[in-house]
């Protein structure tokens, strides 16, 4: 599903950031995917649209809901361990980032480029590609960014899942499919980490993952209101970026 408005217009007076460029899709609302069985498939498209309709970004002009069949079979992917920092504030996430990123053998130089790409005024559609040694972009089309895609809980993981959530107070659909994505990415040879902020004005969590660290959630990685947002994948300095992105876009996998 992809929501957009084609005019510009501010979603509430605090936000700051609200200059996202238009193109020709119009501003970017809110997107969403999975893998599904064809029983589920008209429950998924009424979610899908009631999502679109109330979102926090702003009311959308245009939303499309595309259906495809899957002509591979999906791998299997395991989910990401959880676990959540403690941090009251964004100069305080801004420590932890450094720190944990660092650890996980990614330079200063690329956690600076990555910082200013997820603070930009103008949020990418998908996820930019850092080098992890000398920080250089490498995603072939900078406002579109790497999209993932091809992504699915496995059913009985996803209730497991969703009831693990719920337990810990958590909003089980935006840390569900946000934990699904990095799982995913996780997964990606070439990959050495990520990092997220969403772009939704009132969702302030973000996190870092990694095969080594698992998902870890960073509270009051922004402060509410602010509009900006987006994703950062810390690629091995060597890593081909074709190979990368037909994982991440096209190929598949089941999570569980
Ligand atoms: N592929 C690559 N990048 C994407 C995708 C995708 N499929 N979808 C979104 N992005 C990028 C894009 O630049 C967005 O601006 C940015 O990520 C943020 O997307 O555990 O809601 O959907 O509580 O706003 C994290 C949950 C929620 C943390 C992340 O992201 C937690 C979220 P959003
Ligand atoms: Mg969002």
């Amino acid at each position: 599903m992809r929501a957009s408005r084609s005019a510009q217009r501010r979603p509430s007076a605090r936000s700051r950031n609200n200059t996202q460029s238009p193109g020709s899709a119009g501003v970017h609302i809110s997107g969403a995917e999975g893998i599904y069985d064809d029983t589920e498939i008209t429950g998924i498209i009424s979610a899908y649209a009631r999502r679109a309709l109330r979102h926090p970004r702003g009311r959308p002009d245009e939303i499309v809901i595309t259906i495809e069949a899957l002509h591979r079979k999906p791998g299997k992917i395991p989910l990401l361990p959880i676990t959540t920092l403690e941090c009251n504030a964004p100069d305080e996430a801004y420590v932890l980032i450094f720190k944990a990123l660092s650890d996980l053998g990614i330079s200063s130089k690329a956690i600076s480029a990555a910082l200013r790409v997820l603070t930009a005024e103008t949020s990418m559609r998908g996820a930019s590609l850092i080098r992890i040694r000398s920080g250089r972009r490498a995603e072939p089309d900078r406002i579109r960014g790497v999209r993932v895609s091809g992504l699915g809980i496995e059913r009985v993981s996803g209730r497991r899942l969703s009831q693990k959530l719920s337990r810990l107070n958590l909003d089980t659909t935006t840390v569900g499919e946000a934990l699904a994505l990095a799982s995913k990415v996780a997964s990606c040879p070439g990959i050495a980490a990520e990092i997220c902020i969403s772009d939704d004005p009132d969702y302030t969590t973000g996190y870092i993952a990694s095969r080594e660290s698992g998902y870890l959630r960073i509270p009051n990685i922004k402060n509410h209101g602010e509009m900006y947002g987006g994703r950062v994948f810390f690629i091995r300095e060597d890593a081909a970026i074709e190979k990368l992105m037909d994982y991440l876009e096209k190929t598949p996998v089941i999570l569980y």
